[in-house]
């Protein structure tokens, strides 16, 4: 058995991916025994609302006449500062660099004065270096608060050549990457939610994500609109953001929005997932695709863009495609590969999930367990 430590995990609390991991990796690691404390400006979407050794202490974002802005990062630094203390953490472990590695590393340094000793760790997940990060405005800041963590993790082989292409790093990365709970995607397919939406005869074609322009939400619907040409589909709209009423308006253009339901944020993908048969994710830029992954978790076939980590991920010819970004036609072709009869259908579906099985919660939590063990002093 392990000691059992007292961690620190920062994240996004919202629907994006880090914050998934993040929560996901803290209710594993609680199950493990150790205590976990999440430390950030609202509870984590899948924090459950008490789940043994998880706590929850929030940043309180205060109003004050002379701020524009309140300044997070400073109140998120002392928040660290007063748990680190008064909760005798050995570690701390922040996802996505932006701004949670500069706000440890100033927690660190305070903490120091103290004679207190709290290592961190920043988890790199991927627009916080390939679109934020390298954006004049923020990388010296984070440049230096990555090779200031004690230990550096990335989501895929992709964001760490990304991380040492824009930045001049002087740290190891080590590569640890995103995982899934089986026991969330064993689940039957819901035949009535399936005949909500779609004949028995049809197929169902999914997108999840936080529709920003990232995600190329537009290829979505014209991935489709070529498909449903070709077979009877249905198309389902998971999630919420900035390009949903833009996407919308181009379903009612292209005439198809009888056969487009958007759905809105969901928290438990895997009932939708349970009824797709293919997965859409034509991304600009994709550090792992952790969405996808669940949907294989599911038993899906993807489509996917060829960028980042999506490689990693998604096997092509195997577990479904890749295309080049925008390669709308090429994506309905491959859309139409897979499901041109049941059994090439059948075939993908279990490639996806045999493939997903690489990437089991049992797999990868060790390796974040073993890098904590070996920065905590005894
Ligand atoms: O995909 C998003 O826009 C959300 C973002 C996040 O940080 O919450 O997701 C990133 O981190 C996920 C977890 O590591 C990865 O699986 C996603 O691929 C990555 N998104 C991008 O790189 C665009």
């Amino acid at each position: 058995m392990h000691k059992s430590l007292k961690i620190g995990l920062v994240c996004y609390p919202t629907f994006g991916g880090s914050g998934i991991v993040a929560t996901e990796l803290g209710k594993a690691l609680a199950e493990k025994g150790h205590e976990i404390h999440f430390i950030t400006y609202s509870k984590p979407v899948r924090m459950e609302w008490f789940t043994k050794n998880m706590y929850y202490h929030e940043v309180s974002v205060s109003d004050y006449p002379l701020f524009e802005y309140a300044p997070y990062e400073l109140l998120l630094s002392s928040k660290l500062v007063d748990v680190a203390i008064n909760q005798k953490l050995d570690i701390l472990h922040v996802h996505y660099a932006i701004p949670h590695a500069s706000a440890a590393f100033s927690a660190q340094q305070i903490l120091k004065t103290r004679n207190i000793d709290l290592p961190f760790i920043t988890t790199l997940h991927g627009t916080d270096i390939t679109l934020l990060g390298k954006d004049k405005s923020f990388q010296p800041v984070i440049e230096f608060a990555i090779n200031q963590s004690d230990s550096v993790t990335a989501v895929s082989e992709s964001l760490k050549e990304d991380t040492y292409q824009f930045f001049d790093i002087k740290k190891d990365i080590e590569v640890i990457p995103n995982f899934i709970d089986p026991s969330l995607y064993h689940f039957a397919e819901d035949i009535e939610l399936r005949a909500q939406f779609a004949e028995k005869d049809e197929v169902i074609i999914t997108h999840i994500s936080n529709f920003r322009k990232v995600k190329r939400v537009d290829d979505v619907i014209r991935i489709f609109e070529g498909v449903q040409q070709q077979l009877s589909a249905k198309l389902l709209m998971v999630g919420d953001g900035p390009e949903l009423h833009q996407v919308k308006n181009l379903a009612r253009e292209l005439g198809i929005s009888d056969k487009v339901f958007f759905l809105g944020k969901s928290k438990r993908i895997e009932q939708i997932t349970s009824i797709s048969d293919v997965f859409l994710l034509p991304s600009e830029t994709e550090s792992f695709g952790l969405v996808a992954l669940e949907a294989m978790a599911s038993g899906v076939a993807v489509v996917s863009s060829n960028v980042g980590g999506l490689p990693e991920v998604n096997k092509d010819g195997v577990t479904g495609f890749l295309n080049e970004v925008g390669d709308i036609e090429g994506m309905i072709a491959s859309v139409l590969t897979i499901l041109k009869d049941k059994d090439t259908l059948a075939r993908f579906k279990t490639n996806a999930l045999e493939h997903s099985q690489k990437f089991e919660l049992n797999k990868i939590v060790p390796e974040y367990e073993n890098l904590y063990l070996s920065l905590v002093k005894n």
